[in-house]
């Protein structure tokens, strides 16, 4: 059992761990349960943060919401008759994220309010040296789950350390600061902008929404659920797996379909458009929020109230890029000067460039920053980078979704990276590492299959792309494949080295 007294705090000797996973969002969360399901005792996971949740435990801003349908975003072992809508808003889901983690009586094997700054291979010792905020641990099996959406990214705006008013990050939101009255600018038209926007507009006195690419936006189909069907879900055997079937069916058609078929995305084009013409009924700002890229490049954003809030009366659509930030202003490349009492910045996270890659260093004392500048963000299945001897990745490079619910991809990661685990504990291993060639094969395949699609050629930037024009964020194949890959551990795409030191 693990207790906050002195565990791994600063100046003890360091505690050694079979497994350590790093984060306790979905990811993390969900691996600690599996393991323990499977008998492994003794992990401990590492939580920078004061509970589990992870990217829902951080995101609380004003309207803060899923866009994957509640059943479908929910773990298969812990399905949840309890969801009061279609599309559950950010308390909700923490809520079912920490009701997970109390029926898995997994809470106890978490180290909160520690955050890892750095973790290095050992190549004498084989073990994982791990330094936290409260001491150092060793491990023989280092597992990342610290997630892809969890690193700000603030933009480099001259100035922006200048600004007296509150300013904050989007997953940072500031609950004391009261926008009530105030005239306020939001930077940034992502998935969390689209939903604080309609959630603010009303209350402030004015509102900026500084747009550097126009989105497109399909409708929201949410909803409360009837009585009878939480009824339903609750009492009648299988209406929920049904329920889970039938949206992952429905969502799993759109993937390929749409990355790489024109007419498909031509039609969610018309969609899109007629939404926006009868949302957005002036035609100067019609204009002005007419995205100029095709359809799916960028993630497809569902709203049903940003349009009507931009047309509001007291918000205003910025597109002059913004030059500098002042005491109590944001100035537009055309001059203009706009006084504002505070800022929101939604601009996203550090995806492709993540801060935590710097910390970490292999087998050649290269950090993960290093070999992904040298070769590309890639790994094998998502969940083993070659140098990186007994480390796994959940939420590695290409697991990522735009269409449907990522627990599914994280409970395919689960359940290979726990069969690594038993592997590794069965044969006796002391090292397993992924062989960079067959590293190098998937990853040509995987390229391959994403040439030609809408990611690359629609004429966006996103942060699906990484700087070398790779898109080393996205899964491009139906998430069954995925599945069906990541089945069990094939150990023989990996170099094993047992007790003996001997090496295959
Ligand atoms: O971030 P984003 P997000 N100056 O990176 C703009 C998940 N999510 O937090 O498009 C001015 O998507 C940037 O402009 P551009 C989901 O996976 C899910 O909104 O790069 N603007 C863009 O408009 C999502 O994709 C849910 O030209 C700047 C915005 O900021 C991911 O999180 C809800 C700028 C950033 O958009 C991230 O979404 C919320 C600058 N210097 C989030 N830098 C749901 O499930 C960036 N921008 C509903």
């Amino acid at each position: 059992k693990v207790t906050d007294s002195g565990v791994g705090d600063q100046g003890d000797p360091a505690r050694h761990v079979h497994v350590l996973i790093v984060g306790s969002g979905f990811s993390g969360l969900g691996m600690a349960i599996r393991l323990s399901q499977q008998g492994v005792e003794d992990y401990l996971v590492l939580e920078r943060g004061g509970d589990v949740g992870g990217t829902w435990r951080d995101n609380t801003y004003p309207g803060a919401a899923c866009d994957v349908p509640s059943h479908l975003y929910s773990y298969s072992f812990a399905l949840n008759p309890e969801w009061s809508r279609s599309f559950s808003k950010q308390p909700e889901i923490q809520g079912y994220i920490q009701g997970v983690a109390d029926k898995y009586g997994v809470r106890d094997k978490h180290l909160f309010d520690c955050e890892m700054t750095g973790a290095s291979w050992n190549e004498a010792q084989a073990r994982w040296e791990v330094h936290t905020s409260r001491g150092e641990f060793t491990a023989d099996i280092l597992i990342s789950a610290v997630g892809a959406l969890c690193e700000p990214n603030l933009p480099d705006i001259k100035g922006i350390n200048t600004f007296e008013g509150e300013i904050f990050h989007s997953a940072r939101w500031d609950h004391e600061a009261d926008l009530t009255g105030k005239r306020v600018a939001v930077i940034g038209t992502g998935a969390s902008a689209i939903q604080i926007v309609p959630s603010i507009a009303s209350k402030v006195e004015h509102l900026d929404v500084y747009q550097r690419t126009a989105p497109w936006l399909l409708p929201r189909m949410d909803r409360p659920y009837t009585l009878p069907e939480r009824l339903a879900f609750k009492y009648v055997p299988g209406v929920q797996k049904l329920s889970r079937a039938a949206i992952y069916a429905a969502r799993e058609t759109q993937v390929v379909g749409l990355a790489k078929f024109p007419p498909a995305m031509l039609a969610l084009e018309t969609i899109a458009r007629a939404k926006l013409r009868y949302e957005v009924r002036d035609r100067e700002l019609r204009e002005k929020v007419t995205p100029n890229f095709r359809i799916g490049c960028k993630r497809m954003l569902i709203s049903n109230e940003y349009y009507p809030a931009l047309s509001r009366e007291n918000v205003d659509v910025v597109t002059d890029g913004i030059a500098e930030i002042r005491s109590g202003s944001v100035v537009t490349r055309d001059g203009v000067e706009r006084e504002v009492d505070a800022i929101v910045v939604a601009t996203g996270f550090h995806v492709t460039d993540s801060p935590v890659y710097e910390t970490i260093s292999g087998r050649d004392g290269r950090t993960l920053t290093e070999v992904f500048e040298e070769g590309g963000q890639q790994a094998y299945k998502g969940s083993a980078i070659a140098n990186f001897p007994n480390m796994f990745f959940l939420l590695g490079p290409n697991v990522g979704l735009g269409h449907t619910s990522m627990v599914y991809m994280i409970e395919s990661q689960i359940n290979y990276i726990s069969d690594a685990v038993a592997t590794f504990d069965r044969m006796g291993l002391r090292t397993v590492e992924v062989r960079k060639d067959t590293q190098d094969t998937f990853n040509s395949a995987l390229q391959d299959k994403l040439t030609g699609s809408v990611w690359s050629t629609g004429g966006c930037a996103s942060w699906y792309m990484d700087k070398h024009g790779n898109n080393t964020t996205l899964w491009p194949d139906f998430t069954f494949r995925f599945r069906r890959l990541l089945e069990s551990f094939d150990v023989a795409a990996y170099r094993t080295g047992t007790a003996a030191n001997s090496e295959t």
